[in-house]
């Protein structure tokens, strides 16, 4: 599936009753079926942004309205995108809100609501204020479905009684950040097995025609909402969007819950404006940053999906052999480091790590990662905080001594039914501080020289790691 992007923006004055072919068509009928939920928005390129939403009902005519002042919503944007998709109780709805200005606060609501939302555009490429971005790795649904102050047979590392989960740790610090990166591993609703034949949740039914799985995508979407409504959330794949099981079983598994289909329908990444794919592999600017997102489960030599590969995901390939990593490197090549003299890069799984690493996601990924000066790279998919040194080929670079390596950060701990994992010891060479509990990490680009990080644990908001990243540079 490729979205088609038919969108239609224009100007009307608060109240018009809109009609004729150049004009916006009448926004469909209000009903519960109409009624938007798990509403979430994405930056769309520089002066754009996109709006997503489920509904019960498919939509004719998606509809948002939207402006700078919250009494008047004086703008209206539609599109036909509605889809859904085998075993799902939804559609996903998608707006591109096209002619926006930059680094701008505007108001928002999708038709059928009275509430509404705002979301702040990104900063102008280039623009030199400093800002904030939360990264998270490896989250799913809380409460009852998920990670809880219980656990099922085969789980661990529940929550502590008064413990903050991740999300809302993020929502106290909602102010600090521009934007929310959630790199690969989103909703977790593939452990709805697990939680089944744990005697977590309800007995295990494999008859139920993929209900349980539908219903903890539908939690996580709900239980993010008040994040996505109003901060930009950008998501990367993880072998969690591949699996309907931990572990692809198509005994088992419904061909709706399999090869990335959920996620394909719900996010609307920016590839359009960067040459990307779908929600796969895509790339932003914002401020002093060029932001990339690849993708380690597909679409590249013995990515993980293959048979036999280390995740056999059954999945993909979504574009021509090679696809991926010639995109990566046009994408790298054209960033003026004038304007975005940082560029950040994230995929899921990683390969420096105190664990099992991806060597295949490194044979491919780390020599156009040095060879184009990527600054920082983050992953998660390991359930725990490993801070490294910057690293060329294996040799550490310590990250306040001006490196020429990337900085490489893992931290795949945001939350989920599994628990976390156990680092194996002696670490690697490269590791520089691990922290295995919940938690999330905030990014800091304060100049063109200094970006640091804080990992943050969610359950009690404390910073429990420091650190900055110093490159010799003019400004
Ligand atoms: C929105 O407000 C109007 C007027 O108060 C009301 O008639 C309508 O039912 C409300 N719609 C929703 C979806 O709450
Ligand atoms: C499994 O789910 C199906 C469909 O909802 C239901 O009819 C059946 O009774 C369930 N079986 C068990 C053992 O819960
Ligand atoms: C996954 O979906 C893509 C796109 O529809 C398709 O080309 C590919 O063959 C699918 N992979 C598997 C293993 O079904
Ligand atoms: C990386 O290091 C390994 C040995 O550790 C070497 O075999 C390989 O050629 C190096 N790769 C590059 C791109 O330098
Ligand atoms: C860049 O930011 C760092 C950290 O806030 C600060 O120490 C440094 O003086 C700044 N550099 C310039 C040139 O402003
Ligand atoms: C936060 O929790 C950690 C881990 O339980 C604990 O060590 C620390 O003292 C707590 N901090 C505060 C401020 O409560
Ligand atoms: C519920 C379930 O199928 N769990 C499986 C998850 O994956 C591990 C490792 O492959 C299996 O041992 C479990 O049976």
């Amino acid at each position: 599936m490729s979205f088609k992007i038919a969108v239609f923006t224009a100007a009307v004055a608060a109240g018009t009753v809109l009609a004729g072919p150049k004009c916006p068509k009448t926004p469909d009928q209000c009903t519960d079926r109409t009624a938007p939920s798990q509403i979430r928005v994405a930056y769309a390129g520089d002066k754009a942004m996109a709006v997503s939403w489920n509904t019960k009902s498919q939509l004719a005519h998606p509809t948002v309205y939207y402006g700078k002042s919250q009494a008047k919503l004086n703008k209206i944007a539609q599109s036909q995108i509605s889809t859904t998709y085998p075993t799902s109780s939804t559609y996903n709805n998608h707006v591109v809100l096209s002619d926006l200005d930059e680094d701008t606060l505007y108001y928002y609501k999708p038709a059928c609501t009275n509430a509404t939302y705002s979301f702040t555009t990104s900063r102008k490429a280039g623009k030199k204020t400093p800002f904030s971005f939360a990264m998270i790795g490896d989250m799913g649904t809380f409460g009852p479905d998920g990670l809880s102050t219980t656990v099922g047979q085969g789980a661990a590392n529940p929550l502590k009684p008064g413990d903050l989960t991740t999300i809302q740790s993020l929502t106290s610090y909602k102010d600090s950040y521009d934007f929310i990166w959630h790199v690969g591993d989103i909703a977790y609703a593939d452990s709805w097995l697990k939680e089944e034949k744990g005697n977590y949740i309800t007995p295990y039914n494999t008859s139920d025609n993929g209900a349980e799985y539908d219903k903890i995508l539908n939690e996580f979407y709900d239980q993010v909402e008040g994040l996505s409504s109003v901060k930009p959330y950008m998501v990367g794949p993880g072998n969690h969007e591949a699996n309907c099981d931990n572990g692809s079983d198509l005994g088992i598994c419904l061909p709706g819950q399999l090869n990335f289909t959920g996620y394909r329908h719900h996010w609307n990444m920016p590839s359009a404006s960067s040459g990307g794919l779908e929600n796969f592999w895509y790339s932003f600017d914002h401020g002093m940053v060029h932001f990339v997102m690849f993708n380690t489960e597909t679409d590249f030599p013995n990515a993980p999906d293959e048979p036999g590969g280390e995740g056999a995901e059954n999945a993909g390939p979504f574009a021509p052999t090679g696809a991926q990593l010639a995109w990566l490197k046009r994408d790298l090549a054209s960033v003026d480091r004038k304007k975005t003299p940082w560029v950040v890069a994230a995929g899921h799984r990683p390969w420096y790590v105190s664990t099992e690493v991806c060597a295949e996601c490194q044979a491919a990924f780390e020599p156009l990662l040095e060879e184009y000066g990527v600054d920082l790279v983050l992953h998660g998919h390991k359930h725990f905080y490993e801070r490294h040194a910057a690293v060329a080929n294996g040799t550490a670079q310590e990250i306040g001594d001006n490196p020429t390596a990337p900085w490489y950060v893992v931290n795949g701990a945001a939350g989920h039914y599994d628990g976390l994992d156990t680092p194996s010891t002696p670490y690697a060479s490269t590791s520089r501080k691990v922290i295995v509990a919940y938690g999330w990490s905030l990014f800091t680009v304060h100049n063109c020289t200094h970006l640091s990080t804080q990992f943050i644990l969610s359950s009690n908001n404390t910073v429990l790691d420091s650190a900055t990243l110093v490159k010799d540079r003019k400004c």
